[in-house]
């Protein structure tokens, strides 16, 4: 039987360039796919680079122009893996040319973004061409796990997240800016960059959302050497020292909508812990409790067990029936980070074949997108601030 094509261009080759791909060969290899994606262009600035970057993933051909994309007839969805500074107009102006966009979160550099990206992508819908926004870890199968269990009532009421996303690469003074340190290109620091996928997976996994915020950022070291290699930065690369202008850590107090309270953080500066995302969430019934550098563990305690048997048990999320399993190795034998990057492939390639909405959506983008600015206003100001667009 043969499969109808869907032709992937994509825009970026880099970290997330290179997940994406293996996500896009990969997910056809392993699942039973209603379209076959077929890897056609790849779009970067650098003729020599890019081409070097399609034949290792496998690309047909390149282009150092992304709006070739638009008018090709044999691209049929836009994978934006660029920085945030670039996100919205690719986005949108895929989204108009009538193809399906994937784009890296978060979403955009500021809430005006990502309202003109939720936008194009609600006009976009209304013609059957459909938009996802790439929160990756919610198809980490114990995450799903972990929102079946609370969507089931085992927690009960949820009383609070505390919600850790901790990194290491930056606790070194000497290590050199690159893009991620920039907020001309990448909007804000570690909030932007993984406080926004603890964000979203609080309220994936609860069904709730953060209605208020009180935060604060700090940045540690100011300036850092130029990367002779350094591409794409506001400062001349290869020139002494350049400021950093984004946070290094962000923390801050949350209010749930469904009257419980939450706590997070999102460090580059937690020696030791590579890439740590730490979710405990305590319920009137129950908690639960996910460590990415464990990622194939889910921990639940159960209330209501008697006392002297009670205690957090250790599910190893690896059976056939658990999310997504079945299509990979034996129980036991685990999953690794490019695992959720091939869920999200497929999922999305499912929605577009059955003509419905994937999520994450540009609207859940931009629901987390008002969460790191009301983060980013309340640290400026000290104070308690409301989420928009949730009502408060
Ligand atoms: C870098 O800190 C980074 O690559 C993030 O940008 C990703 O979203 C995260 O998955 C891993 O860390």
């Amino acid at each position: 039987m043969t499969y109808a094509r869907l032709g992937v261009g994509m825009v970026g080759y880099s970290f997330m360039g290179a997940v994406h791909a293996h996500a896009w060969n990969t997910a056809p290899r392993f699942f039973t796919l209603p379209l076959h994606p077929e890897l056609t262009l790849l779009a970067g600035r650098n003729a020599e680079a890019v081409t070097a970057a399609a034949a290792r993933f496998g690309f047909a051909e390149t282009t150092t122009d992304w709006r070739t994309m638009l008018t090709r007839d044999d691209v049929d969805l836009v994978d934006v893996c660029t920085p945030g500074d670039t996100h919205a107009e690719i986005a949108i102006a895929a989204l108009e040319a009538g193809k399906h966009v994937l784009c890296e979160k978060p979403l955009a550099n500021s809430v005006a973004e990502a309202e003109a990206m939720a936008a194009a992508a609600a006009s976009a819908a209304e013609h059957g061409v459909r938009a996802m926004v790439g929160f990756t870890y919610r198809r980490v199968p114990a995450i799903q796990l972990a929102r079946q269990l609370v969507a089931e009532g085992a927690l009960g009421q949820i009383r609070h997240v505390r919600a850790d996303y901790l990194q290491d690469w930056l606790s070194d003074p000497s290590a050199p800016l690159s893009w991620r340190l920039d907020k001309s290109k990448a909007g804000s620091g570690a909030l932007g960059d993984i406080g926004a996928h603890v964000i979203d997976l609080a309220q994936f996994i609860t069904g709730e959302q953060i209605t208020a915020v009180t935060g604060m950022l700090d940045t540690f070291v100011a300036e850092r050497p130029i990367a002779a290699s350094a591409a794409g930065l506001s400062a001349t690369a290869g020139e002494g020292m350049g400021p950093v202008t984004v946070d290094d850590s962000a923390a801050f107090l949350a209010r749930l909508s469904g009257g419980g309270n939450g706590v997070f953080t999102a460090t580059r500066f937690a020696q030791g812990r590579k890439n740590a995302i730490r979710i405990e969430i305590n319920g009137s019934r129950g908690s639960l409790a996910f460590d990415f550098e464990d990622m194939n563990v889910l921990h639940v305690y159960d209330a209501e067990e008697v006392a002297e048997r009670a205690g957090f048990r250790r599910i190893v999320v690896t059976e056939p029936g658990h999310p997504f399993v079945a299509a990979w190795w034996p129980p036991g034998h685990g999953l690794g980070y490019e695992h959720g990057f091939t869920h999200q492939a497929v999922d999305l390639v499912t929605a577009l074949a059955e003509g419905s909405q994937p999520t994450p959506s540009f609207a859940d983008g931009l629901a987390v997108q008002r969460v790191l600015d009301a983060v980013e206003r309340s640290a400026a100001t000290g104070t308690w601030l409301a989420v928009s667009g949730t009502g408060q």
